[in-house]
């Protein structure tokens, strides 16, 4: 008899900046999630559909786990630990040191999971053997039942060994999605995501933190010869409107620029993009403003 088909959640949690994203876009293959050098990229719960032969995974990318400091911080960690409870499996996403009072305090939470657990180090690429071995060696210890999982998110080392370990223990159940589908979010997110990635990598200290940005047009009439979208992105304060402009709408070109050709790429079809930059007066200590802002 066949092997049944296998099919079913996955979370993937891990502390900011453990490369969460970056695994999701590796597993999928193609870029879904953005990433970004400063920790607390992610803002939402992501589903990526990974396809392969026999089973279907479907991997909820979540923003990295931090005690929460606001409306925002705490529905980003909302958003992360309502994925564990919708998890057949959860992905323990780590990095190659030793445990740190944080991991400390998230370690309890990990053992009694009702679900199959599996560790992942990832960033491997950063540490020799010898480093590993001690390390991976402590985790077994902590995880006796966990299966533990050495990769590198970057470059795809060891990622289809953490697909079998994953496979290994999802429950039999026919597809959820059709083969062509890699998300279950909508291209306006995906867009409004890719320019606030842009953001991140070219802006500092507070400003990352400070930006959303909100889709206000989607023409998609002429598709795939021209997609036109109007995006705002919003700031906290009169000064980051300034900064995220630059010196003579400098900045703000370049980020543009940048965005529509990742956008053209996601959408296959050319793309006119408009960005304004507006205040909206600290959005994120307004639990309002944090919803309508889509978190
Ligand atoms: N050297 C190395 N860097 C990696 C690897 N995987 C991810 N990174 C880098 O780590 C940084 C964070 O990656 P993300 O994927 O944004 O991390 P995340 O866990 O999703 O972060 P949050 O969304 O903030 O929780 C980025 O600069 C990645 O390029 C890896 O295997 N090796
Ligand atoms: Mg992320």
């Amino acid at each position: 008899m066949e092997a049944p088909f296998r099919c079913g959640y996955v979370a993937l949690i891990g502390f900011p900046n453990v490369g969460k994203s970056t695994l999701l876009n590796r597993l999928v293959g193609e870029k879904l999630a953005i990433t970004s050098p400063k920790p607390q990229t992610t803002r939402h719960r992501l589903l990526g559909i990974v396809h392969r032969p026999g089973a279907q995974l479907l991997l909820l990318d979540t923003p990295g786990i931090l005690e929460p400091k606001g409306p925002l911080n705490a529905a980003l960690l909302e958003a992360a630990l309502g994925a564990l409870a919708d998890a057949d499996v959860v992905v323990w996403l780590t990095e190659p040191r030793p445990p740190d009072p944080q991991d400390r305090l998230l370690m309890p939470r990990l053992k009694a999971l009702p679900q199959p657990l599996v560790v992942a180090v990832n960033k491997i690429d950063l540490v020799r053997k010898p480093e590993l071995l001690p390390l991976m060696a402590a985790l077994h210890e902590s995880f006796p039942q966990a299966a533990i999982v050495p990769l590198c998110a970057l470059t795809g080392d060891g990622v289809e060994d953490l697909v079998a370990e994953i496979i290994s223990r999802l429950p039999a159940a026919p597809p959820l999605y059709p083969e062509d589908q890699l998300t279950d979010q909508s291209e306006r997110f995906l867009v409004a995501e890719l320019i606030r990635e842009r953001l991140f990598h070219h802006t500092g200290e507070e400003i990352p933190y400070a930006v959303a940005v909100a889709i206000e047009e989607f023409d998609e009439s002429r598709r795939p010869e021209l997609v036109r979208i109007r995006a705002v992105i919003y700031v906290e304060k009169e000064s980051q409107k300034g900064i995220v402009i630059g010196k003579g709408g400098k900045l703000l070109k370049i980020i543009g620029q940048e965005a529509r050709e990742d956008i053209e790429r996601l959408l296959q079809s050319k793309v006119y993009l408009e960005l304004w930059v507006k205040v909206w007066k600290n959005w994120r200590r307004d639990p309002k403003a944090v919803r309508r802002l889509g978190y």
